[in-house]
C-alpha cells in the first residue's frame, strides 16, 4: 500500500480542530479504510502529498482544474492582481467584464450576480425564483446536489449521499416542507407532481448532466419535460451547472441539449479555482434582486478581484484552444474505453458514463438512470478499485457518488498509465465482494445473523449493505 505516515499523522492532528479533520467532508475518505492524502503542490495533471507520493490527478479540485493545475497564465494574472490588493469591497471593471465574458458564453444568462460558492449560487437563485413568482414550493431531483443551503439538503447527493445522510440533521420540518422530490430522469413523475401541484412551485431545479450521485446523464427527452412543463406553469426553470458548465461543453450543458433554461448556476472553472461562483438569467427575474428590487442578496467577497482575474483567464485560454471540447471528449473517451476493456477482462460489470471532460463509472451490471440505481451499484467493488488505483498513483474521488474531471494538462501518457494501473485494479474489484455468505433476518426482534468471509470488515460490509437495502426505514436505527 502506498505510503501515507505523514498523512495519516497530519489527519490524527487535523481532527483535533476540525470536523472530521477536513473542511469539506468527502475530503476525509469515508469508508475507504485509509487517510486522505494531505496535499503539498499540484502541476498541470499530477498531485504530490505530503509523502512525496506524486498522481495522475482525475478530480481537478472537484472540477475548477479544467486547464490542468497552477496553469502559468492563470497564476501570472493572480499575482499581478495581488499586487493591487486582494480585496476592495467596491466595484471593479474586471466584474463587468466576467459579467460580459459569461454571457457570451451563456447567452441565456441576460444578467447575473456573482458570488462565492455554488452554495451561495443556487440558494441566492432559488431565493431570486420566489420572490420573482411570489411562491414558496421548489422541486428538486433525488440524489441531485445543490450545494448545503437548507432548501436543498433534502435527498441530496455528493457527500450527502456518501455518508448515507441525504436528508440533513439540522434543516427544519418547516423548510423541508416547500420542498418537493421526485426522481431524477423520471419523465412521468415529474409530470404528475407538476400537474398537481406546478401552479404552487416557484422553481425546478437540475442539474441538467447530474454528477453528484456518479456521473448520470439526461434521458432523451427529460430536460425537454422540464422546460415544457415548467414554462406551462409558470415556474422558474434553474440549470445548476457549477459542475457540468464548460465540461458537458465550454457553452454548458443547456447549449449541449438545446435548452434555454430561466436561470443558470455557474461556479468551480468560472474562479479558476478561487472561491467565485454565480447565478443569473432572464431580465425580469433578475430585477427581483436587490438594489434594484426586493430580494436581497449581497457578499463581502462577491466579484473578488483575484477570483474574477482567475476565473477570466481560465475562460479566455480555454477559448484559446481550438477544438478543446472535441479533444477533452477525446481523451475522455480513451480512458473509459479502457477502462471498460479492463473490466471486461477481469469479468466485472462495468458501466462508463462520460459527459464532455466529466465522467465516471458504475459497478454494475445494469445502467444507471438515477440515484436507487446509483445505490445499487457494487461498493465493495468500488472500494477495491479505487484503493488500487491510488496504490499505483492514480488520484479519484473516494465515493461512488461523486465525478471525475479530465483536463486538457493530462497526456496521452498519463492515460495509458491510468488505463494500465486500472487492468490490476480491476482483478482487485473482481475479488472484492460484500462479504457475506449467508444472512438470515427476524425484523420482529431486529436480529441480523450474518457469517463473513474471512477478513472481510464487517461494519463497513452492513453498513454498506444496509445502506442499500430497500425496505430499512428513514427513521430506523441501526445498530452494529
Ligand atoms: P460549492 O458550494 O461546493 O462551491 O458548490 C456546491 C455545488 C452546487 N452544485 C453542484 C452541481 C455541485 O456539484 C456543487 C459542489 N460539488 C461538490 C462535488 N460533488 C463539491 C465538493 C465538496 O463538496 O467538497
Amino acid at each position: 500500500m502506498i505510503d501515507l505516515q505523514k498523512s495519516k499523522a497530519a489527519f490524527e492532528e487535523a481532527r483535533k480542530f476540525m470536523p472530521g479533520g477536513v473542511n469539506s467532508p468527502v475530503r476525509s475518505y469515508p469508508h475507504m479504510g485509509c487517510p486522505p492524502p494531505f496535499i503539498a503542490s499540484a502541476k498541470g495533471s499530477h498531485i504530490t502529498d505530503i509523502d512525496g507520493n506524486t498522481y495522475i490527478d482525475y478530480v481537478g479540485s472537484w472540477g475548477p482544474m479544467i486547464l490542468g493545475h497552477a496553469h502559468p497564465a492563470v497564476i501570472s494574472a493572480i499575482c499581478k492582481a495581488a499586487e493591487n490588493s486582494t480585496s476592495y469591497g467596491a466595484p471593479t471593471l474586471k466584474e463587468t467584464e466576467i459579467a460580459e465574458l459569461i454571457h457570451s458564453v451563456y447567452p441565456s444568462i441576460e444578467k447575473i450576480r456573482m458570488v462565492n460558492s455554488g452554495t451561495e449560487a443556487t440558494m441566492s437563485a432559488l431565493r431570486a425564483a420566489r420572490g420573482y413568482t411570489g411562491r414558496d414550493k421548489i422541486l428538486k431531483f433525488e440524489g441531485c446536489y445543490h450545494g448545503h443551503g437548507d432548501s436543498l439538503l433534502v435527498k441530496a447527493g455528493s457527500g450527502a449521499a456518501t455518508f448515507g445522510k441525504p436528508d440533513s440533521a439540522g434543516v427544519t420540518k418547516g423548510t423541508a416542507k416547500d420542498t418537493l422530490v421526485t426522481p431524477y430522469n423520471d419523465i412521468p413523475a415529474f409530470k404528475a407532481i407538476m400537474d398537481a401541484e406546478g401552479d404552487e412551485i416557484a422553481a425546478v431545479i437540475v442539474e441538467p448532466v447530474a454528477g453528484n450521485m456518479g456521473c448520470v446523464l439526461p434521458v432523451p427527452g427529460f430536460l425537454e419535460a422540464l422546460r415544457e412543463e415548467t414554462a406551462k406553469h409558470g415556474t422558474v426553470l434553474i440549470f445548476d451547472e457549477v459542475m457540468c458548465g464548460f465540461r458537458t461543453s465550454s457553452h454548458g450543458a443547456q447549449s449541449f441539449y438545446h435548452i434555454h433554461p430561466d436561470m443558470t448556476c455557474l461556479g468551480k472553472i468560472i474562479g479558476g479555482g478561487l472561491p467565485a461562483a454565480a447565478y443569473g438569467g432572464r431580465k425580469e427575474i433578475m430585477a427581483c434582486i436587490a438594489p434594484d428590487g426586493s430580494v436581497y442578496q449581497a457578499g463581502t467577497l462577491s466579484g473578488n478581484p483575484l477570483a474574477v482575474t482567475a476565473g477570466i483567464e481560465t475562460i479566455r485560454q480555454m477559448m484559446n484552444i481550438p477544438d478543446l471540447d472535441k479533444k477533452l471528449a477525446e481523451k475522455t473517451s480513451a480512458l473509459l474505453e479502457g477502462w471498460k476493456e479492463s473490466a471486461d477482462k477481469a469479468g466485472v460489470p462495468l458501466i462508463c458514463h462520460q459527459s464532455g471532460s466529466m465522467f465516471g463509472i458504475f459497478f454494475s451490471e445494469k445502467d444507471v438512470l438515477n440515484y436507487q440505481d446509483s445505490c445499487e451499484a457494487n461498493a465493495a467493488q468500488f472500494k477495491a478499485w479505487f484503493l488500487s488505483m491510488l496504490d499505483q498513483h492514480v488520484y479519484l474521488a473516494p465515493s461512488p457518488f461523486e465525478t471525475l474531471f479530465m483536463s486538457w494538462a493530462h497526456t496521452d501518457e498519463d492515460i495509458e498509465r491510468s488505463i494500465v494501473a486500472s487492468r490490476k485494479a480491476m482483478e482487485e474489484a473482481a475479488k472484492a465482494t460484500t462479504g457475506v455468505k449467508d444472512a438470515t433476518v427476524n425484523f420482529m426482534t431486529l436480529k441480523m445473523n450474518v457469517e463473513f468471509e474471512e477478513g472481510a470488515d464487517a461494519k463497513a460490509v452492513m453498513q454498506d449493505v444496509l445502506k442499500n437495502c430497500k425496505k430499512v426505514e428513514d427513521d430506523c436505527e441501526i445498530f452494529l
